[in-house]
């Protein structure tokens, strides 16, 4: 399998996200993606590739101009409101909330920080464009390889997407590389994509950018947002809206479910997504499903990610697979390329 991998990743690394009142160190850490690399190398899967560059306006069929135009020019801006904030991490502080005005754009930073963030977990950095950029041309290459005949690519970036809307970031997640992927198959002329999310965090951004489209199918499997992160969507009433009514699947599960359980939930979605009729797959892969994960509550063991990546190969459909969570730092190599070698 070909591995676009993120060169540029560790130029994004923050320092401190806020946690109950108090900034603790960051979960989202370059040595994920180094880790997956070294894993991948020494079990020698396939070969690694540096991504093509893709164009911004291929990022702005997912992303709106205002909001790129933002985090493109947030570094430089947060340095201009004093030269000592080098080395402080952009940490929002202040939301419209549900009544504040989204239409216009405020003047002063934080205000503007705000209302491009949904929250205070999600440190910007000097290199997080340069990364999340980067990202973007590994998910793109990703599809390309896979519009060109091959089976699966997989693009191994970091920070992770699938929480980043159309207009704003946050769970990590600055630019939704799986949204663009699946945007991407569509654009060079696939009629049907499906995106499967099985990272433990409901891959909130990535149904908002689809909700109201027949186009590209999204099902998703993760811990109930009645309890867990991103909370506010997630549940399985979602099911699309407007001509996208039906073509959004979510199964939440409670904590401490074993695969067991969780695979249940995967025949659903693999079948729901046979139904769909997708001719490409867009597999928003988090390992967070860990047990033994810091921030997650499922219990999926090492080996389970050999059945879950067999399992979903047998949907038989082209796939592009994009790196997203899972944070327990020395499994994560394991867990990916398990997922990944079982597939293939
Ligand atoms: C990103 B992805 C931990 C709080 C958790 C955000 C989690 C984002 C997960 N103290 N905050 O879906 O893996
Ligand atoms: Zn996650």
């Amino acid at each position: 399998m070909q591995t676009f991998y993120n060169t540029h990743h560790a130029a994004h690394a923050g320092q401190f996200e806020m946690f109950r009142g108090a900034l603790v160190p960051c979960f989202e850490v370059p040595a994920r993606a180094d880790l997956v690399l070294a894993e991948l190398q020494s079990r020698k899967l396939g070969v690694v590739l540096e991504p093509q560059a893709f164009d911004n306006s291929t990022l702005a069929r997912i992303h709106s101009p205002r909001y790129l135009d933002f985090l493109q020019s947030a570094w430089t801006q947060w340095l201009a409101l004093d030269p000592d904030n080098a080395s402080r991490d952009v940490l929002p502080s202040v939301w419209p909330g549900a009544d504040g005005r989204s239409d216009l754009e405020p003047t002063n930073f934080s205000a503007r920080l705000g209302l491009y963030c949904f929250d205070a977990g999600t440190p910007l950095t000097a290199g997080t464009w340069q990364a999340a950029r980067n990202g973007a041309d590994c998910a793109l290459s990703a599809a390309a390889s896979v519009l060109g005949g091959q089976r699966a690519a997989f693009a191994l970036t970091r920070p992770p997407g699938h929480h980043a809307g159309a207009g704003y970031f946050g769970g990590y997640c600055f630019i939704n590389n799986a949204a663009l992927a699946a945007q991407y198959l569509r654009d060079q002329g696939l009629d049907r994509v499906a995106v499967l999310d099985v990272d433990y965090h409901h891959g909130n951004g990535t149904q908002s950018i689809f909700y109201e489209r027949a186009d590209v199918f999204f099902a998703s499997i993760h811990g109930d947002p009645r309890t867990e992160y991103p909370f506010y969507l997630g549940h399985a009433d979602e099911r699309g809206a407007g001509t996208g009514l039906g073509a959004n699947l979510n199964l939440p599960l409670a904590r401490g479910v074993d695969y067991a359980t969780w695979s249940q939930a995967l025949d659903t979605a693999l079948s729901a997504i046979t139904r769909y009729g997708a001719q490409a797959l867009v597999l928003s892969l988090g390992v967070d499903t860990f047990a033994q994960d810091p921030i997650s509550g499922f219990k999926l063991h090492s080996d389970d990610y050999l059945r879950m990546g067999e399992r979903i190969a047998r949907l038989g459909l082209p796939t592009v697979i994009v790196f997203e969570g899972g944070y327990a730092v020395e499994a994560v190599g394991v867990n990916a390329a398990n997922v990944l070698q079982a597939f293939a």
